[in-house]
């Protein structure tokens, strides 16, 4: 049995992905990127400075380090207006009381999330108090794939990675969960998540009795 579930955020608690996708369209159509759906897959989980990097690539561009930063910058600003308008209704289902539940059982509860708008859309959400660490964006060096984000939650929450599960929706994230040794709970369609040690559709699909 394991005694601590690590919770990415976009795409597992709250489904902000697609104001990332609007908000890196706002940059790609000011550039003539065509930027698909499709082509957003490859952003999930990744840093925002990485998320620009497959942008430019999708795009053929190259741009210097001021440029790059401008951008991002602005991709955030878009991305900032749309996560201050949003609330608690936005928690994906069952998500809430899953982690309530987990929380009565004894089990240790982690955010490990790549966005440094960690914080706010927590506070957005009212889900602040679910959380005994929260390890974002800010905290951490390397991004997803790497398993910095994961064994930093591990450390913060006194646990051993082996008693980790993490619920991940991206590739990435997977990827990264694997490589700090812990068992992965993936969130959505299997094509994406064929790493994961077991995929379910959302958070409360996974059985907690076995697991916890
Ligand atoms: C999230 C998203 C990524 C995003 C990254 C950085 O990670 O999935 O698409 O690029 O955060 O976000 P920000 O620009 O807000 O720092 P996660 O780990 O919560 O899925
Ligand atoms: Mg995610």
């Amino acid at each position: 049995k394991f005694t601590a579930a690590l919770f990415d955020l976009d795409g597992v608690i709250v489904d902000t992905a697609n104001y990332h996708y609007l908000a890196w369209k706002t940059v790609a159509d000011e550039l003539g990127i065509e930027f698909s759906e499709k082509d957003n897959e490859r952003l999930k989980g990744v840093s925002r400075m990485e998320s620009l990097a497959i942008l430019l690539e999708i795009g053929c561009l190259q741009c210097d380090e001021a440029t790059k930063i401008a951008l991002a910058e602005k991709k955030n600003k878009t991305y900032v207006t749309y996560i201050e308008q949003m609330d608690a209704g936005e928690l994906l289902p069952g998500v809430r009381d899953y982690i309530v539940k987990l929380r009565r059982r004894g089990v240790k509860i982690a955010l490990c999330s790549a966005s440094k708008n960690a914080p706010l859309i927590l506070q957005r959400m009212q889900v602040e108090d679910l959380f005994d660490v929260v390890i974002d964006g800010n905290r951490v060096e390397k991004a997803k794939p790497d398993p910095e984000v994961f064994l930093e939650g591990a450390r913060a929450l006194g646990v051993e990675q082996q008693d980790c599960v993490v619920f991940e929706d991206a590739k990435a994230g997977v990827q990264a969960a694997k490589a700090a040794g812990m068992y992965v709970v993936g969130i959505g369609q299997e094509e994406h998540l064929r790493e994961a040690d077991i995929v379910v559709n959302r958070v409360d699909h996974a059985e907690m009795e076995k697991f916890f």
